[in-house]
């Protein structure tokens, strides 16, 4: 069994049953288990400002052995068209119904290949991933072996109940 982190988000519509769905979507998966969920954060948006608020969550998801994280990435991308995603290159931050972001799959590290980098190359610097993370696993460490904690205390945010700022 290997645990991976995926942070879904979204700011388009109603997000909440947006994150909703995605939930039910992702326990559908073959081979793979919800095993927990922080609770939902409204979170100001990441860079570009001009748009909604978010809503963000973190799942951790037990995957059966055989699941590849090229595998797990491959079915969430699936999922995010059948709730409706759209792609549009030129605007990389912009809003969206739903996006499910593959943080971390266990201890895997990947780089060079543009499909999946692991760890997800903005993690470290998104309080709206960190807070969630850490509410669920308060002390998850990285492959290098620095800790989450650590990653969260080098940002400038603030937390104001379940909003983030930052
Ligand atoms: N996702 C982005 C860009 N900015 N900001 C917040 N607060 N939450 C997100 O999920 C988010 C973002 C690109 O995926
Ligand atoms: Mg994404
Ligand atoms: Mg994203």
């Amino acid at each position: 069994m290997i645990q991976a982190f995926v942070c879904l988000g979204s700011n388009m519509g109603d997000a909440k049953a947006h994150l909703a769905r995605a939930r039910e979507e992702i326990a559908s998966l073959p081979g793979i288990r919800i095993a927990s969920a922080s609770s939902l954060y409204s979170t100001e948006p990441q860079g570009r400002k001009d748009q909604p608020w978010f809503f963000n969550q973190v799942l951790c998801v037990a995957c059966a052995e055989g699941v590849t994280s090229v595998q797990l990435l491959d079915a969430l991308l699936e999922k995010e068209r059948l709730l409706g995603r759209v792609r549009d290159v030129s605007d990389h931050f912009g809003p969206r119904v739903i996006d499910m972001d593959l943080l971390l799959f266990g201890r895997e590290v990947r780089s060079g290949d543009e499909h999946l980098i692991l760890p997800h190359p903005r993690m470290a610097e998104r309080a709206f991933v960190l807070i969630p993370l850490l509410e669920i696993a308060p002390d998850l460490v990285m492959p290098d072996g620095t800790g989450v904690k650590s990653l969260l205390e080098k940002l400038h945010y603030r937390l104001e109940g379940s909003s983030i700022f930052q």
